[in-house]
């Protein structure tokens, strides 16, 4: 039975991480039989991240390489119909997705002032208030951290929204009027873009990058869309 390690749900979304929620929705399409545990601490995992999936006595870190291991193991292709052309398309966005559009993602919620009680209560509403300023101001820190090192976190909230505006432009530019990017059906760009967008929609204040997306009535319509035919029920 495949297992599958996740944050638990947040900001009204399937779960708080995007890439969790990726996975899970790696895993409904697949079509295999799975169980999620929902963990809060990621330090046990071979990369101190999740979603780490357990299968027949091996553990798969990364949703990239969960991917992997599902198209091998189960003799699937989640890019089933796509060209050698969009393939590679698919492989940029996700790449856009994962590793430019989720900072700006981290920076609202951890970085920016005004976000940073809202993501607090969020997702750790549930330590004791004594405890929980202490060991989520550590978090908050190492966070920030990362933001900074990785890049993202040196830009002002403005230029964030003009960087990411592009690439959200361009996966409007390429969902066009089709349902999905890459036609009828979803496929793994899909998997990945739908919860790094519903995540920016989801939190519960105004901010930039939610602006970016709800302003956009194509891509509203297709993370409803994207929920629909891709997450668990
Ligand atoms: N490349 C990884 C990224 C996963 C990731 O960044 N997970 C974050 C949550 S969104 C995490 O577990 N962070 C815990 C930490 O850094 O301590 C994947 O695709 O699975």
């Amino acid at each position: 039975m495949l297992k599958i390690f996740v944050f638990g749900p947040g900001f009204g979304e399937i779960s708080a991480s995007p890439f969790s929620s990726k996975a899970l929705c790696l895993l409904q399409m697949s079509g295999q039989k799975y169980q999620v545990v929902h963990s809060g601490d990621p330090r046990k995992t071979p990369k101190n991240k999740l979603p780490v999936l357990e299968h027949n006595g091996k553990t798969i870190p990364d949703s990239d390489q969960i991917r992997d291991y599902l198209e091998h193991t189960f003799d699937i292709d989640f890019d089933a119909g796509l060209t050698p052309e969009q393939r590679g398309i698919s492989r940029a966005i996700i790449r856009m997705t994962e590793e430019h559009i989720y900072f700006g993602l981290m920076c609202t919620r951890w970085v920016d002032t005004e976000n940073w009680p809202t993501t607090r209560e969020e997702l750790f509403g549930k330590i004791p208030k004594l405890m929980r300023n202490f060991i989520t101001g550590k978090i908050r820190k190492q966070v920030i951290a990362i933001a900074h090192g990785q890049g993202m976190g040196r830009h002002s909230p403005e230029e964030r929204a003009d960087r990411i505006n592009k690439d959200i432009a361009a996966i409007e530019v390429i969902l066009g009027n089709k349902p999905f990017l890459f036609g009828d059906r979803p496929s793994a760009a899909d998997a990945s873009v739908v919860p790094m967008l519903r995540e920016l929609v989801s939190f519960p204040k105004p901010t930039l990058l939610k602006d970016l997306v709800t302003k956009r009535p194509s891509l509203m319509a297709y993370l409803e869309r994207g929920k629909e035919a891709m997450y668990p029920a």
